[in-house]
């Protein structure tokens, strides 16, 4: 009895002096090292047991709370999770960072060195992977029920590295080390069919029914992690599947004694969950992601239906138990699959089954660039899932009858509105099925939401207006705030105490603060002690050194033409030509610092980083301007090596074409830790200025309007190039070889398509942006003002946490509750 209270309170307790003996318990178990002989990843492994142990007891405790209380269920289905190392962020939800670091260096273990161990799990490729992550922790902590259904990539985004400036792949092995933060649960396994071909038939009772005899199958495995939210006993489960080989596939070959057939078949199974698509925002019709795609559906709503039988609910109640938002197209299978499990296998009827599939689902767009919306070549798509074509074909039709009868007569828009694409190889649309098949639809910034209304969704918004809503995006203050920004974080909780974790609004109590002069000097303090944690990480990785006391001005976010790194650069040749030219020229010191990767296959993009690469080499090697301005490109950017980014930042560069990013995160990031954003109107920057006021938010650009008039009136850079001579001296630099020792046909693809084609009008906005970045430089210089604008930027981000956004999908479109659990 004595024992096992000793055992229960090594798990739960959660004083340093427990946890300590826990640590060393797990180090001896599970690791079966002596501390003398310990690695720092047993050390790693043993810490994450420890905190896991406790997170078990709430998950355990939510598991039992929703099962008895039947609640009604939010299935987040999204192809990428880019959650982030758990560690740090479990302690902070657990509330006992401070306490396990205690514990750990009572030891003389360096426990921030132990954090860093962890391989994160990079299962995204950006925005949007990460923004489910924050939605997640933003459910739990909201004590929604909620599940997040994806893929477990054995290897997720790659790690970049940076060979003669140029963006090298390395393969991300991140389940090398294991993992401790999953559970497998084969007894929970699925069987996930492909190829074949279906065939008519009677079934008994005389109805018509069509049967699937499918080519292959596999396994799905899921493996959950719980996911904690922030100082509540909830922890939900994130629910990410694997590939395998059938039980039953190798029995035949292997008896044969065709044993290197049965092998090969297993690694055919399990190349489906092999490897995460490295492409930001752009569409490549590739059979394995299609399959992929399928996988992670199927296999989840299948889970559904099981949940829904081990709590003995009637198939009509799935709409009542589950709500599942789809996120982007990535799964919009889903609306297929559902309709193929309700017809074909529990034999509902057409009308009921449709009507279940539109309350169930809800689908969230993230884009408005052509190049990044879904389309399935039909061939493909029909050798891989034959029935769930023809339950398409039948939408379809259905579908375009509504149309029809209310649109009469008017074929064109019928054509636009279908599920196929018909205008020369055929296609299925699959922002159309999502459409369709679900109850809302939604953009992720107010603009965003505007614009899919007015152009990419817009028929679909005059056939049924009612589905429409906008969801603008939010970011967890517990990582991107609490966790990442510790000196920040006790700043603020000394003034306004910490209930702002949870609540984000309440940071306007800071307001009362803002001309306090020593808040002010606190203020300045913290972010300065920030930077200088930076310069000592850049001074360590790649020995550039660069000072805390110059503006930090940040572009760190995914390498696109449609972000326009490449106007960052513009900026930067300008002011290093200004310097040259005048070598007495008075300006603020920055320094530029960039971060992010490039699609593998996006060769513009790579040769941004190049060019900025390319950059830095002259710049930060001349010494007439070197201390002016220096330029720094960050290798690997991911979570972990973006949390000490953001609270270091003074200037947020947010500066893609108005109109093309749907939302951004990564600004809300940089504001709540103080940053300024320089920004065009586009995506939540426009509810970012209004939030924090247009005095202090530095605005420049063409606006969207004006950037679809100025394509419609046919836009000529020639004529931006030839009327603004710094704008032509920086192009020319350029070109001229000056970055590339020389070599002027180096960067010619990049320069040709400014001039040329310009498709993102970075030449139209140059003028405005150089005009914008000069009172940047002389605002800076008003330290005071400065200080005041960083505090009210942080001090107004209330509405862009993710418990905001939640809770308005919870309202307006989940429709559900929280439950406490105990
Ligand atoms: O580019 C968008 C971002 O603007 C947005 O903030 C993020 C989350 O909503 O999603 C990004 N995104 C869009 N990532 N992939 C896509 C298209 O599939």
């Amino acid at each position: 009895m004595l024992m096992q209270i000793q055992v229960e309170e090594d798990r739960i307790g959660l004083s340093p002096e427990i946890l300590r003996r826990a640590f060393l318990d797990n180090l001896f178990y599970i690791q079966g090292k002596p501390l003398a002989l310990a690695t720092k990843n047993d050390f790693y492994i043993a810490l994450a047991y420890t905190v896991r142990d406790r997170m078990l007891h709430c998950w355990n405790s939510t598991a039992s709370t929703y099962t008895a209380r039947g609640s009604r269920t939010v299935c987040y289905l999204s192809a990428e999770f880019l959650m982030g190392p758990h560690l740090g962020n479990n302690l902070i939800n657990l509330g006992i960072y401070d306490q396990m670091k205690q514990a750990i260096e009572g030891l003389d273990l360096d426990f921030e060195e132990l954090i860093a161990q962890e391989e994160e799990p990079g299962l995204g490729n950006g925005g949007l992977g990460r923004l489910a992550a924050c939605y997640l922790d933003s459910l739990a902590t909201l004590e929604i029920p909620s599940m997040g259904y994806g893929i477990r990539y054995e290897f997720g985004i790659f790690d970049q590295e940076i060979r003669d400036g140029w963006q090298v792949e390395i393969t991300d092995k991140w389940l090398r080390y294991g993992n401790p933060w999953e559970l497998p649960r084969p007894e929970w396994a699925v069987e996930i069919k492909f190829g074949g071909y279906t065939e008519p038939f009677t079934d008994d009772q005389g109805r018509y029914r069509v049967r699937w005899i499918p080519a292959w199958s596999v396994k799905g495995v899921p493996y959950d992690t719980p996911i904690l939210g922030y100082q509540v006993n909830t922890a939900n489960t994130l629910r990410l599947w694997k590939a395998e080989a059938p039980e039953s596939f190798d029995f035949e070959a292997f008896n044969q004694g065709n044993y290197y057939r049965a092998v090969q078949e297993k690694v055919a199974s399990e190349n489906l969950t092999k490897v995460l698509y490295p492409n930001d925002e752009k569409f490549e019709g590739k059979q394995l992601r299609l399959q992929q795609q399928f996988f992670f559906v199927s296999c989840s709503l299948q889970d559904m239906f099981h949940i829904l039988e081990r709590q003995q609910l009637p198939l009509e109640a799935f709409p009542q138990k589950f709500t599942v938002q789809l996120n982007d197209t990535h799964p919009a299978i889903a609306v297929a699959e559902l309709m193929r499990l309700l017809v074909d296998k529990y034999l509902v009827e057409w009308d009921k089954a449709w009507d279940i599939t539109q309350q169930t689902l809800a689908y969230t767009n993230h884009t408005l660039l052509p190049e990044a919306l879904e389309k399935w070549a039909l061939d493909l798509f029909a050798g891989l899932l034959p029935r769930h074509l023809e339950i398409i074909y039948e939408i379809n039709a259905r579908f375009l009858d509504r149309v029809r009868l209310k649109f009469v007569g008017d074929a064109e828009r019928t054509a636009r509105m279908s599920l196929i694409d018909e205008q020369g190889a055929r296609y299925i649309r699959m922002a159309h099925l999502a459409c369709v098949g679900s109850h809302a639809i939604n953009g992720v910034a107010a603009l965003h939401s505007e614009l899919l209304k007015q152009t990419v969704l817009k028929d679909f918004y005059e056939f049924f207006p009612e589905k429409f809503s906008n969801k603008t995006n939010g970011v967890t203050p517990r990582r991107w705030i609490a966790l990442s920004n510790p000196s920040m974080t006790k700043l603020i909780t000394s003034k306004i105490g910490s209930g702002w974790i949870k609540h984000l609004d309440q940071l306007r109590q800071l307001e009362s603060f803002v001309g306090d002069i020593e808040f002010q000097r606190q203020w300045r303090e913290s972010k300065r002690s920030n930077k200088q944690s930076l310069a000592a990480l850049v001074k360590n990785r790649l020995d550039i050194t660069i000072d805390p006391d110059s503006l930090f001005d940040v572009q760190s976010k995914r390498i696109h033409e449609y972000k326009r790194q490449h106007l960052n650069a513009l900026h930067i040749v300008t002011l290093y030509d200004s310097i040259k030219q005048n070598p007495t020229l008075e300006i603020t010191p920055r320094t530029f610092i960039f971060g992010g990767k490039a699609a593998p296959g996006y060769y513009m993009a790579k040769l941004m980083i190049k060019l900025i690469t390319a950059i830095a080499e002259v710049v930060n090697g001349d010494p007439d301007v070197r201390d002016r301005i220096k330029v720094v490109f960050i290798p690997d950017y991911n979570v972990t090596n973006s949390q000490p980014v953001y609270p270091a930042a003074d200037l947020s560069e947010q500066i893609s074409t108005a109109g093309l990013e749907a939302s951004g995160t990564g600004n809300m990031k940089f504001a709540m830790n103080g940053a300024l954003t320089i920004g065009t109107l586009d995506g939540a920057n426009v509810e970012i200025r209004e939030e924090v006021g247009a005095e202090n938010f530095f605005l420049f650009g063409l606006i969207t309007e004006e950037v679809a008039a100025l394509k419609e009136q046919g836009y000529n850079p020639w004529d931006y190039y030839h009327s603004n001579d710094a704008l032509k001296a920086a192009i020319d630099l350029i070109a001229s070889g000056h970055f590339s020792h020389g070599d002027r046909d180096l960067f010619k693809p990049l320069v040709d398509k400014l001039l040329h084609h310009d498709p993102f009008l970075l030449l139209a906005d140059y003028a405005s942006y150089i005009e914008c970045q000069t009172k940047v430089d002389q605002a800076y210089r008003d330290t005071q003002h400065w200080t005041r604008m960083s505090i009210l930027n942080a001090a107004r981000m209330g509405k862009f946490s993710s418990d905001r956004s939640i809770r308005d999908y919870c309202k307006e479109i989940w429709k559900v509750q929280p439950i406490e659990v105990l």
